[in-house]
């Protein structure tokens, strides 16, 4: 198959790049990779996510661009109604609306993100045509929403009857905190290098459960849940976003590699710098993976209970990182 009816074959069309998950392993499946063995090529995605992961990798394998890669991976996580944190199925926020943030940024150092998008289950795609597409970085709420219809996006319910369930649930009490890594995980952000050595991720998430309307975090927000500088490497977070806005974290750890720290060296500074804040053990978590452009790769999280997924020469693998707190 080339490159042209794969483009066809995607969801949502060539401009949106949305390739079903069995689209893109069948191709692999017919397709020698056209790279050398050589070339760095590599996948990593935030929690366990080893289709998303492994979709990424094969699309990179298949000769896509690094972006192209990023945004099929993630997409896997927002149509899985398995995932409450990210996209389709997510968990609403206190008033029963899933409402979703995600942010894309490409080895140029063009960025794109989306706000608090209702209905919509592709932000990460969309987010990529507010880069190509429009003169901004951001698209937020109603604005967003539209320009998604607008872009050809068919508005869907997002709010799952478990979702429904789970908030009605939620409501009985009302009380609202943050829990490590139960309701809170998942959040995928991507970070892939394709055969030209070009480095670029997405990000996407449905924000913290029973949030307040209007709430967003770090996720969609460029520096905060995502950074890429092609000349040094990236970063990606998850967590409480709250914590990792305030220290701008992934561009925190992309200046710490481009003064010389190594990628796990630069996540645990990044999560100290949050901790230093802290006048009490905290009882949230932040995680961190980078990477640097000679394919290094770290992670460092908070709390126990984080790891990451690395696709890297056909090798998909769920690593678990380690922590502050074990
Ligand atoms: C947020 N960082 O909205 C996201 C939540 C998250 O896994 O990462 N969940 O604050």
């Amino acid at each position: 198959m080339n490159r042209r009816k794969f483009l066809s074959r995607s969801y949502l069309g060539a401009t949106s790049l949305l390739i079903a998950p069995e689209t893109i392993s069948g191709l692999s499946k017919n397709k020698k990779p056209s790279y050398s063995n050589e070339t760095p090529l590599y996948a990593i995605s935030t929690w366990d996510v080893s289709k998303a992961n492994m979709i990424a990798g094969k699309a990179l394998e298949a000769g896509f661009s690094a972006i192209e890669a990023a945004v099929n991976g993630v997409a896997y996580e927002e149509s899985n109604l398995l995932n409450t944190t990210v996209g389709k199925g997510g968990a609403p926020d206190r008033d029963g609306i899933v409402s979703l943030d995600a942010c894309v940024m490409n080895h140029t150092g063009n960025c794109g993100a989306v706000l608090a998008v209702e209905n919509i289950t592709h932000v990460a795609a969309l987010a990529k045509e507010v880069m190509e597409k429009t003169p901004h970085v951001i698209l937020a709420g109603k604005g967003a929403r539209q320009f998604a219809i607008k872009q050809g996006y068919k508005p869907e319910n997002l709010l799952t009857e478990q979702g429904k369930k789970a908030w009605k649930k939620w409501l009985k009490n009302k009380n609202y905190k943050p829990e490590i890594n139960v309701e809170n995980h998942d959040t995928i952000g991507m970070i892939c290098c394709d055969k030209l050595g070009n480095l670029s991720g997405a990000c996407t998430t449905s924000g913290l459960a029973y949030k307040m309307s209007g709430r967003v975090g770090d996720s969609p927000i460029i520096g905060s849940g995502l950074y890429i500088d092609n000349k040094v490497g990236g970063a990606v977070a998850t967590g409480l976003g709250e914590e990792v806005i305030k220290t701008v974290g992934s561009f925190l750890i992309v200046e710490l590699m481009r003064s010389g720290l190594s990628p796990q060296e630069a996540c645990e500074e990044a999560v100290n710098r949050i901790l230093e804040k802290q006048k009490v053990k905290p009882n949230f978590q932040v995680a961190y993976l980078s990477t640097n452009i000679n394919g290094e790769v770290g992670a460092y999280s908070i709390q126990k209970g984080f790891s990451y997924t690395f696709y890297k020469n056909k090798i998909n693998k769920n690593i678990s990182s380690d922590s502050v707190y074990k």
